[in-house]
């Protein structure tokens, strides 16, 4: 699929504040596996554009402030145990309705009930751990999106 001139401009240094961005992550076990450039290739095809891209080891502070909704959950722990375990690709997308557009791509939480033809579908099983290992990640609301993008793109936020 080709995307517009406009689109294959380079990179901004800032994130647009009038465009719509979403925060994914391509967890250990995507990475692991191999699964980074299927997961990319999807969005991309799907006529979004990365506007944001790192590999690293996250931190238990920055993903217990990524996660923090769950801090209080039964699976808290084995879920940093699990973010921990290799390293993480993030990436800011951006495009229209890339947030709810993206959280269709990805498919349920589960990867045994995520529909084929969804990353988490298509791609993840059951490894027969306690962890739900499911791939990705992908911003839920704008807020969580603006929360998520600071804490892992501080850079590309204006003070
Ligand atoms: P989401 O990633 O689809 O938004 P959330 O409910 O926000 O799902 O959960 C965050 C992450 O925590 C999931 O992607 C999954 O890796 C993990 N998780 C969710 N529910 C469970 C559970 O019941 N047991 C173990 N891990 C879970
Ligand atoms: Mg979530």
């Amino acid at each position: 699929m080709t995307i517009g001139r406009e689109e294959a401009m380079p990179t901004p240094d800032m994130l647009d504040d009038n465009k719509e961005h979403s925060l994914i992550l391509i967890k250990p076990d995507g990475y692991m596996r191999g699964l980074t450039g299927e997961v990319l290739a999807r969005i991309e095809r799907k006529g979004f554009k990365l506007v944001g891209l790192k590999i690293k080891k996250a931190s238990v502070a920055l993903l217990t402030e990524h996660y923090v909704e769950h801090k209080e959950k039964h699976f808290f722990s084995s879920l940093l145990e699990y973010m921990t375990s290799g390293p993480i690709v993030s990436v800011v997308v951006e495009g229209d309705r890339v947030i709810e557009s993206l959280r269709t791509l990805m498919g349920a939480t589960n990867p045994v009930l995520a529909a084929p033809g969804t990353i988490r579908g298509d791609l993840g099983r059951d490894w027969g751990t306690s962890n739900v290992e499911n791939i990705v990640h992908g911003s839920d609301s704008p807020e969580s999106a603006a929360r998520e993008i600071a804490l892992w793109f501080p850079e590309l936020i204006e003070d």
